[in-house]
C-alpha cells in the first residue's frame, strides 16, 4: 500500500514537472529540414568557369562559337581537392551562364561542350565535377542562368520549355544536388540565334517560377533553391560578401522574385518576416567572377578574406566564395595559396574553445534544473539549449573562468528549430572585479561571431535585452585568436604622408628610411610620417607576444606630389585630373569618351628636377577602359619648349595591369607630358590611375 502511494505520488510530481518544462513555443516562421541541414554547411565554393573564361568576358553575348571553349588541362579533381583542403563543404558550378553555353552535352541546344574541341566533343564538365565531389566528400550544386543570350527562342514561351528541360537534365543525371542557383540578371541585349537585339521579359512571370520550383522539388527534394527571393535561400543584396549586423533569417517572401528591385532589404531580412529565408553571401576571390589574367595581382588577401568571413558567417549568412577557374581549367596558384592560408587561420581562430565545461549561471532557467539549463550552451551539443520561462525575454548568462583568461571572440547560436527570436544583446567582461561592456548588438540567428580586442577576463556576461519571446540559445563559445601577423600595407598621400597598417591592433610595425635593414630597435610606427624625397621605406610587422615577424617589405618612393598641378588635358574634367597623381592607383582620371584624337596630360611638378624616368599605373577598376598601350613622354623646362625623352610600348599591360616604369636619359625639367598614342579601346579615351616620375637622387 505504501509503495503504491509513493508510485502515485511520483507519477503526480512527474506530471507536474513535465508540464512545467515543456519546450518554449516556436515563434514566427521556422526552417524546413532542408534549410536546417543547409545552415550547417556555412562555407562553400562557387566556380565561375565557362565560355567567358576563354573570351575574357564577364557577360558573353551568346554569339560565341563552341569552338572557343578549349581548356588545356581541365581537372575538376584539382578543384575538389583545393576546395576540400580549404575547408569548404561543396561546389556550385556555372553549368550555363547568361551567354547560354552549356558545360554538359545537353539535348536542348547545339551550344554546348559537345561541339567544342575539348575531349573532341565527348566531355561533360558536370559529370566530371559531380564525380570529383563524391570522391572528396563534397556537396555538388548547379548554377543555371534563366537568361540565355544565345537561344533563338529566348523571350518566347518555347524557351521556357528549353530552360525547364535543361534543369531536368541537370537534376537527373548527376546524382545528389544540394543547391540550385538562379541568377537575377535578366533580359536585355543578346545574340539570340543571330537576331542581335534587345529582348525584355517580365522576370516575375516569364520563367514560370512555380513550375520551375516544382521541377526541383520533384527531382531533388533536398536541394535548396537560391534566388533573390528564395524560396529556400536568398541573396544577401550585394556581391562583396557581407550582411548587415542586423540580419534576420526571415522575410516577407510573398512578392519577392529573382531580380526583385528592393534588394537592399536582403542585407538584413525582415523582423516581421513570414517565411524562413536565410541569406547566402556571394563574393569572388577577384574583382571579376570569371578568370582574367589582368587580375592576377588582385586576388583577395588573407585579411580581406577574414573580414568577409566575419561579415558573412559571423553575421548569420553562409559564405559562397567564388573561385574563377582559369583557361587551363585549373584553380590558379594564387588562389590556392591564400585559400589554404585562410583555412589554417580559421583553424587557429577557432582552435581552442575556452568556454567548454566552465561554470555557468543564468538569471532565469526554464523549469528548475530542467533540460533547458544554462549549462546547455557550452556542452558542445547543438541539440540542447538554454531556454527561459514563458514571459522572460530579458535575461543574462554568466560564464565564469577558473583563472583570468584572454578572450577576443565570442560565438553565439540560437536554437533556430524554434525560430529566430533575439533582437538585442550586450556582451561584457569582468576584469579585476569590474564589468566592462565589450559590444552591444542586435540579432544572432543561426550564428553570430563578434571580434573584439583581447581582454583578460574573470567572467563573460551575455545579456539578452530583448527577444520575441523566451530565449533559446544553443551555443556560446569563447576563443582567443592569436594575433594576425601579415605584412603591413603601405600608402602615401598626395601630401607625402606615409601610413603603415596591419589588421591586428596588437601587432607592432618597425621601419627604416635610410636603407638599413629594420630591426625591433628601429623606428616603431606610431603615426603617418612624411616622405617627400626619393626614399626606400623598409618595414615589417612584429608580434611581441610570440616574437614572430614578417619578412622585410620595401617600397621605393620618389618626390611627393603635393606641389604638382595639372596644366593641360586634351579633354576631360581638369578639376578631377589630380586623381592621376594622388599617389593612389585605385582612384583614376580619364579623358572624355568618343574622342578621335590622341589624348595627353601636362603636369607641372612645382619646380625643376633632374628626371630619369616615369611611371604609369593602368586603371584598376573591374571594367577597365582607356589603358595606354603605346606612349610618348616629354619633358619641358617652361611648358613651351618640349623634348620627347622616350616613346614605346607597355608590353602586355592589358593582361597585367600593374605599375609600369620607363627609364630615359636624365633630363632637367619642371613640366611633363604623357600622351597615349595608342590605347586599348574603341577610341582614344585615355585613363590614368597614377602617373609618377623617377628623379636623379
Ligand atoms: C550575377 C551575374 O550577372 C554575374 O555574372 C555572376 O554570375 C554573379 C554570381 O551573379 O548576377
Amino acid at each position: 500500500m505504501v509503495r503504491f502511494r509513493i508510485l502515485v505520488l511520483s507519477l503526480f510530481v512527474c506530471a507536474q514537472s513535465c508540464n512545467e518544462i515543456e519546450s518554449p513555443e516556436s515563434i514566427g516562421p521556422l526552417p524546413s529540414e532542408r534549410q536546417l541541414a543547409w545552415h550547417g554547411l556555412e562555407y562553400y565554393a562557387f566556380v565561375h568557369f565557362n565560355m567567358n573564361t576563354f573570351t575574357n568576358m564577364e557577360w558573353g553575348t551568346g554569339g560565341e562559337s563552341p569552338k572557343q571553349f578549349d581548356p588545356s588541362e581541365l581537372d575538376t579533381r584539382q578543384w575538389a581537392k583545393v576546395v576540400k583542403e580549404a575547408g569548404m563543404k561543396g561546389i556550385i558550378l556555372t553549368a550555363k551562364h547568361h551567354d547560354g553555353f552549356c558545360l554538359w552535352p545537353t539535348k536542348t541546344t547545339e551550344h554546348s561542350v559537345k561541339n567544342s574541341p575539348w575531349k573532341d566533343g565527348k566531355g561533360d564538365v558536370l559529370k566530371d565535377l559531380s564525380e570529383a565531389c563524391k570522391e572528396y566528400g563534397l556537396k555538388f550544386g548547379v548554377y543555371l542562368s534563366p537568361w540565355d543570350r544565345n537561344h533563338s527562342t529566348y523571350g518566347k514561351l518555347e524557351y521556357i520549355d528549353v530552360f525547364h528541360e535543361q534543369l531536368r537534365e541537370l537534376l537527373t543525371n548527376y546524382g545528389e544536388v544540394f543547391e540550385v542557383w538562379f541568377d537575377g540578371a535578366n533580359g536585355g541585349l543578346g545574340y539570340y540565334g543571330g537576331a542581335n537585339e534587345v529582348r525584355k521579359v517580365d522576370n516575375k512571370t516569364y520563367y514560370a517560377w512555380d513550375k520551375t520550383v516544382a521541377i526541383v522539388r520533384e527531382l531533388q527534394p533536398n536541394a535548396m533553391i537560391f534566388s533573390d527571393g528564395g524560396p529556400d535561400v536568398r541573396w544577401v543584396g550585394n556581391e562583396q560578401g557581407w550582411a548587415e549586423e542586423t540580419n534576420w533569417s526571415i522575410m516577407r517572401r510573398d512578392g519577392m522574385y529573382p531580380g526583385w528591385p528592393r534588394y537592399m532589404e536582403l542585407r538584413s531580412g525582415h523582423e516581421d518576416g513570414t517565411h524562413w529565408l536565410p541569406a547566402e553571401a556571394d563574393v569572388s576571390m577577384r574583382p571579376g567572377w570569371y578568370y582574367h589574367p589582368a587580375e592576377d595581382h588582385q586576388v583577395k588577401t588573407l585579411p580581406q578574406l577574414l573580414d568577409i568571413y566575419y561579415n558573412s558567417v559571423g553575421r548569420n549568412t553562409s559564405l559562397l566564395l567564388n573561385l574563377p577557374v582559369d583557361k587551363r581549367g585549373l584553380i590558379h596558384e594564387s588562389e590556392v595559396e591564400v585559400l589554404i592560408d585562410f583555412r589554417r587561420r580559421l583553424d587557429l581562430e577557432f582552435g581552442t574553445e575556452l568556454a567548454q565545461g566552465i561554470k555557468l549561471t543564468a538569471t532565469d532557467e526554464r523549469g528548475d534544473k530542467s533540460e533547458y539549463k544554462a549549462a546547455n550552451v557550452n556542452d558542445g551539443n547543438p541539440e540542447t539549449y538554454w531556454a527561459t520561462n514563458d514571459g522572460v525575454s530579458r535575461a543574462s548568462i554568466i560564464l565564469e573562468f577558473n583563472v583570468p583568461t584572454k578572450v577576443n571572440r565570442i560565438l553565439l547560436q540560437e536554437y533556430i528549430p524554434l525560430g529566430q527570436r533575439i533582437k538585442n544583446f550586450i556582451v561584457s567582461a569582468e576584469i579585476d572585479g569590474k564589468w566592462h561592456e565589450i559590444d552591444g548588438q542586435t540579432t544572432i540567428g543561426y550564428k553570430r561571431i563578434l571580434r573584439f580586442k583581447t581582454v583578460e577576463a574573470d567572467k563573460i556576461k551575455v545579456q539578452i535585452m530583448d527577444a520575441k519571446g523566451p530565449i533559446a540559445l544553443s551555443n556560446i563559445a569563447l576563443y582567443r585568436a592569436p594575433n594576425l601577423l601579415t605584412p603591413p600595407v603601405i600608402k602615401r598621400s598626395r601630401e607625402g604622408m606615409v601610413s603603415l597598417t596591419v589588421p591586428d591592433e596588437e601587432v607592432e610595425i618597425y621601419y627604416t628610411l635610410d636603407g638599413r635593414e629594420p630591426t625591433i630597435s628601429s623606428n616603431k610606427y606610431k603615426k603617418p610620417f612624411r616622405v617627400s624625397k626619393p626614399t626606400t621605406v623598409k618595414y615589417f610587422a612584429y608580434d611581441s607576444k610570440t616574437k614572430a615577424r614578417t619578412e622585410v617589405s620595401r617600397k621605393e618612393y620618389d618626390i611627393a606630389k603635393s606641389n604638382w598641378n595639372i596644366v593641360y588635358t586634351t579633354t576631360g574634367n581638369m578639376f578631377e585630373a589630380y586623381k592621376a597623381f594622388d599617389d593612389d592607383p585605385i582612384t583614376y582620371w580619364a579623358t572624355d569618351d568618343g574622342v578621335s584624337t590622341i589624348q595627353e596630360v601636362i603636369i607641372d611638378l612645382g619646380k625643376t628636377y633632374n628626371l630619369k624616368g616615369f611611371t604609369y599605373w593602368p586603371i584598376q577598376q573591374r571594367y577597365p577602359f582607356g589603358i595606354i598601350t603605346n606612349f610618348e613622354f616629354y619633358v619641358s623646362p617652361d611648358n613651351r619648349s618640349w623634348k620627347r625623352v622616350v616613346r614605346g610600348e607597355f608590353p602586355n599591360i592589358v593582361n597585367h595591369r600593374t605599375e609600369q616604369k620607363v627609364m630615359f636619359k636624365p633630363t632637367q625639367g619642371r613640366y611633363i607630358k604623357l600622351r597615349g598614342i595608342k590605347v586599348a579601346g574603341h577610341d582614344y579615351q585615355t585613363s590614368f590611375a597614377e602617373v609618377g616620375v623617377v628623379t636623379v637622387k
